[in-house]
């Protein structure tokens, strides 16, 4: 064990959406995988995680879904954190950022940095929707990036090239919630002068170096990191907002700043912080511990989070004082799906709890595909057929087939119990040295984020014991020499013992199944690599399968259900919801209203404010019909209204229910009513 102490960060993904092979690929497999090794090496190491419940992303989801911010969260943190959970990635913590541990730390920190003059507070002119009454800030407007042309780049960050942006950087900007172009109005936030910090950056990202230590080596980042690293601070760091006129968010904790919320990317990176806090004081432990000192801050994420965390949360710490910065930040690249980028509007992707709901017992298979074709250093693809051969080739007719033919020839020879050993031929020397060598060469790649490579030396191993049975053929030499086949059974046997050790930071179940297979105890790194894991005399167990394989079936099913399930964008069809079961419907409390009175909404062009009477009550509700109805029309009209939906402030007036309307693909609107005269308050079922 060194003396080395990691906290190890994988982006918080944000709950406003489930997790998709491309997420788990480029973050939370290669993270999981390197914390694993680390434990197998007991080094003293954290892993944190959480959902990122904040920003436009979740308030345009829930405005899409027509609920509130706080249900999109609470939906898709359950989901996501049960995906993790059944994909077995080994979270110390996985928290969220709306717990008010996370709120208080991330205010406490931006009064630190806002006392310290960290920020420069200014009034500029932000872009703003006048139909909504709405700045329009990150996902809240699009436009196309000044920097590589791509027509939906959001006010923060183009997603396309990673540049960070401002709002007022876009060209032809478009308010994501009218569809209109924005009128640019005043209004104060609290500026990161990240121009202010270039110099500093550019020696701690090029050489290393901070405040005269070396901290890392430049060498150990990948060229991608610090090469978009670079290109920003060379093309000039300009000031930040780091706060929003928004109402769902870490409020600004200052007085004159109602309305106002922390940007969520000030607020994310301190999730990893107050995460920390949280598992520090349910297991008894100093948070600081893991923030400060020789601790190695590793932040494993997609390359559209480079800038946050190696330019942007860098800042902070340092602003702050007395926190480590990262010791490396391994980027992934996009990882694509059948011949196109995953997209989660498109439908195009195959959803991780659908997989494991789909395919319990592929986990793992599905683990060391992502693994073989991880985005390290560049965009990669997974496709079903790639998946197959994987599976088939590699996983099974390598490692599978090797590990089944030692304990099979095992049981088969010596009753299940491991033979002595004789004299060893220059072939079992030889072997035997390879044996040695796999330990270190996995530990460097591991070390150096080269996780494909450290897995694929894991086969290597597998390969070795292929090729050694191959060539001394055992099942020939028992009819003679039964000596011999002692000794070379007995290294079949310490090499499965070792593959058990190679593939554990890989797939810890399949490692788990190969020690149970052996009669193996727990082993550590430590044990790697040596020739006498396993005594003579050792009873082992016998073998069960190890891999099933994938038939073409499989793939043609997946491929068919993506294609089936795919959203062309262009058409005029939304594609079918999650399924839902009976039980959720019966939930709706829908009955047929009348409307006593109708008005406009003052600034809402889109919104009628309606009396109901719904026979249970007289009730308001605020319906986006204005621009299809106008309020005279639609007096006397009987109309079917969701009762039980949680009320809901729209325009500063309270919205108790939901008046069901069908929109054509034209975009017609049309009330769904009784097609006959039905009594008011008649239940719709
Ligand atoms: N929620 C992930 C994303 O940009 C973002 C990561 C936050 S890590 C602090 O999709
Ligand atoms: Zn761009």
């Amino acid at each position: 064990m060194s003396n080395n102490k990691f906290t190890v960060t994988a982006a918080l993904p944000y709950a406003n959406g489930p997790l998709h092979l491309g997420h788990v690929a480029g973050v939370y497999l290669p993270a999981d995988i390197f914390v694993r090794f680390l434990r197998m090496k007991q080094e003293d190491v954290l892993f944190v995680c959480g959902s990122d419940e904040h920003g436009a992303a979740i308030t345009l989801r829930a405005k899409k879904e027509e609920t509130t911010p706080q249900a999109i969260v609470d939906k898709y943190h359950s989901i996501n954190s049960k995906a993790f959970e059944d994909f077995n990635i080994s979270f110390d913590i996985y928290s969220r950022t709306s717990k008010p541990i996370h709120h208080e730390t991330a205010q406490e920190y931006f009064k630190t940095l806002n006392k310290k003059g960290s920020f420069i507070q200014k009034t500029t002119e932000q872009y703003f929707d006048e139909e909504y009454q709405q700045f329009l800030a990150d996902r809240y407007i699009t436009g196309t990036c000044p920097k590589c042309g791509h027509e939906e780049a959001y006010g923060d960050q183009c997603e396309n090239c990673g540049s960070a942006l401002s709002p007022t950087d876009l060209e032809n900007p478009v308010s994501k919630l009218s569809g209109k172009t924005p009128i640019l109005r005043e209004t104060s936030h609290w500026f990161l002068p990240m121009n202010q910090h270039e110099d500093w950056l550019k020696d701690w990202i090029k050489e290393g170096k901070f405040e005269g230590n070396q901290l890392h080596n430049p060498k150990d980042w990948r060229n991608q990191v610090v090469g978009q690293c670079m290109s920003w601070i060379d093309g000039g760091l300009q000031p930040r907002a780091m706060t929003r006129d928004l109402d769902w968010g870490v409020k600004v904790p200052l007085e004159g700043a109602d309305g106002k919320v922390l940007y969520v990317w000030l607020d994310a990176p301190i999730g990893y912080i107050s995460a920390t806090k949280e598992w520090a004081a349910e297991n008894g432990k100093t948070w600081k511990d893991y923030w400060t000192g020789d601790r190695k801050l590793v932040h494993f994420i997609g390359k559209d989070n480079i800038v946050f965390h190696a330019i942007i949360f860098p800042i902070l710490l340092k602003e702050h004082g007395g926190f480590v910065l990262p010791d490396n930040v391994p980027a992934y690249e996009f990882l694509n799906l059948e011949g196109d980028k995953f997209s989660t509007s498109r439908n195009w992707a195959v959803w991780l709890h659908e997989f494991i709901a789909d395919h319990p017992d592929k986990v793992e298979e599905l683990k060391y595909t992502l693994t073989a074709i991880a985005p390290e250093s560049k965009d990669s693809e997974f496709t079903w057929k790639e998946f197959q051969t994987r599976v088939n080739n590699e996983l099974a007719d390598i490692l599978g087939n090797f590990v089944n033919r030692a304990v099979v020839l095992t049981h088969k020879y010596f009753e299940g119990k491991v033979p002595e050993r004789g004299e060893l031929t220059a072939k079992d020397k030889d072997v035997l040295a390879q044996l040695k060598e796999f330990p270190q060469k996995i530990d460097q790649l591991i070390m150096q984020y080269k996780l494909r490579a450290a897995q694929a030396e894991a086969v290597n191993l597998a390969r070795l014991g292929n090729k050694y049975l191959a060539e001394t053929e055992p099942w020939k030499l028992a009819k003679t020499d039964m000596e011999r086949v002692k000794t070379i059974m007995n290294i079949a046997l310490q090499i499965t013992a070792n593959l058990s050790l190679a593939f554990k930071p890989f797939l810890p179940q399949k490692s788990a199944k190969i020690a149970h297979f052996l009669n193996l105890g727990e082993l550590n790194w430590d044990k790697a690599g040596l020739d006498n894991l396993l005594d003579a005399g050792h009873a082992i167990n016998k073998a069960e399968i190890l891999i099933s394989k994938v038939d073409d079936t499989f793939v043609e099913k997946e491929v068919e259900k993506l294609e089936a399930s795919k959203v062309d964008t262009n058409s005029n069809y939304m594609p079918q919801k999650e399924t839902i079961n009976f039980e959720d419907f019966t939930k709706l409390d829908v009955r047929v209203a009348e409307i006593l009175e109708a008005e406009k909404v003052k600034g809402a062009d889109k919104l009628l404010k309606l009396t109901l009477n719904t026979g249970l009550d007289k009730r308001t509700v605020v319906s986006g019909i204005a621009e299809h109805y106008s309020a005279e029309e639609v007096i006397g009209k009987k109309v079917s209204v969701l009762m039980n939906l949680a009320p809901r402030k729209i325009r500063g007036v309270e919205s108790q229910g939901m008046i069901l309307m069908a929109e054509g693909p034209d975009g017609q609107l049309s009330f769904v009513s009784p097609e006959r005269d039905l009594e008011i308050g008649g239940e719709v079922r």
